[in-house]
């Protein structure tokens, strides 16, 4: 008799037991951005057919970057399955300048506030290329407002962080603090089933993910951990889609870097919704995230958009690299 598959919405409700003042609020947290998942789904995996929805649309965000369409339609997803539910007052997105304050009776007294990119990777979406959702979740500061102070929480802050992948399969890999657990998405029933339970990324690894294209504008120490993998003969792996590089190396073993360069010492990738919600899930695998120097949750950001170099993965690379 094959063992029964767990569900998300049983795994959230087993779980929900673990943290014994659960309200719940944050089960129903998980549940929204689940439906989120499966709309975005559907779109990525017809992209190009039916739906007039790829290509870029002539809007572009504050990172200056044309605006994808089916960026825009996953941030629209996003923002209404949280808007919808209650649990959270405001929302942080890679797409929009400011952060967004919920005003509807149900959300104004939600106690969590969501950061996310909804649709990191976006430029590899015309060439089916895996991309992925990143999502942060704190407790807001105060009762009575709202500001984007609720969002500039250090990363060690977070009540729980995830990401799905929409790739051969779309999962959905998150944390609250007890371990990482993976779910795949049955297309045939729509359902996301517990496929990767404790997932631990392992101590070592033989990958390093890094876009060597600019190498010569690297800090040393950099360049010289680099030349220390291809001597080991190491795999480089780099699909220049974050959240598909952070997944492969979570299950096989690895590091990926975005180092700080010379004209860009900040190098390319987001602190509050993407640096810090995958620092939280890698550490919670056992694995370990740093700019460089510290360690990122650790950091304490200034602002919302802010960039900040990324080396994560199996703790012993982390360790090298530092
Ligand atoms: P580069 C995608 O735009 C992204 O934010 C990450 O998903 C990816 O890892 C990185 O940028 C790729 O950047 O400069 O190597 O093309």
């Amino acid at each position: 008799m094959a063992k029964p598959v767990q569900t998300l919405s049983e795994f959230i409700i087993e779980r929900e037991k673990d943290f014994p003042f659960a309200t719940g609020d944050l089960s129903q947290l998980l549940t929204s951005i689940r439906l989120a998942a499966k709309l975005v789904n559907r779109e990525v995996n017809k992209a190009g057919l039916v739906t007039d929805i790829l290509g870029a649309t002539d809007q572009h965000n504050i990172q200056g970057e044309q605006q994808q369409k089916l960026d825009v339609y996953a941030n629209d997803r996003f923002i209404t399955a949280m808007r919808n539910q209650g649990a959270v007052c405001a929302v942080a997105s890679e797409e929009n300048d400011e952060h967004i304050v919920f005003d509807t009776p149900t959300s104004r007294s939600g106690k969590y506030v969501v950061a996310m990119d909804p649709l990191d990777g976006s430029s590899n979406i015309d060439v089916n290329v895996s991309i992925g959702t990143i999502f942060s979740i704190y407790r807001r500061l105060d009762p009575e407002k709202v500001t984007v102070d609720d969002f500039l929480q250090p990363g060690n802050q977070q009540v729980a962080a995830g990401y799905v992948v929409y790739g051969s399969s779309t999962m959905l890999v998150y944390t609250t603090g007890n371990g990482v657990n993976g779910f795949t998405l049955d297309p045939s029933i729509g359902v996301f089933c517990l496929s990767h339970p404790n997932m631990r990324i392992p101590e070592d690894g033989k990958i390093y993910s890094v876009n060597e294209g600019n190498y010569f504008d690297f800090p040393e120490p950099v360049r010289n951990y680099i030349d220390a993998c291809k001597r080991k003969k190491y795999s480089a792996r780099y699909i220049g889609s974050l959240v598909a590089d952070f997944h492969r190396n979570l299950l096989k073993g690895g590091i990926y870097m975005y180092p700080g360069t010379t004209d860009k010492p900040g190098g390319k990738l987001r602190l509050v919704y993407e640096a810090n919600p995958l620092s939280m899930l890698v550490e919670q695998a056992g694995g370990a995230a740093t700019d460089g120097r510290t360690r990122i949750v650790d950091i304490k950001p200034e602002k919302l958009h802010q960039r900040c170099p990324l080396f994560i993965g199996s703790k012993k690379m982390v360790e090298q690299v530092m």
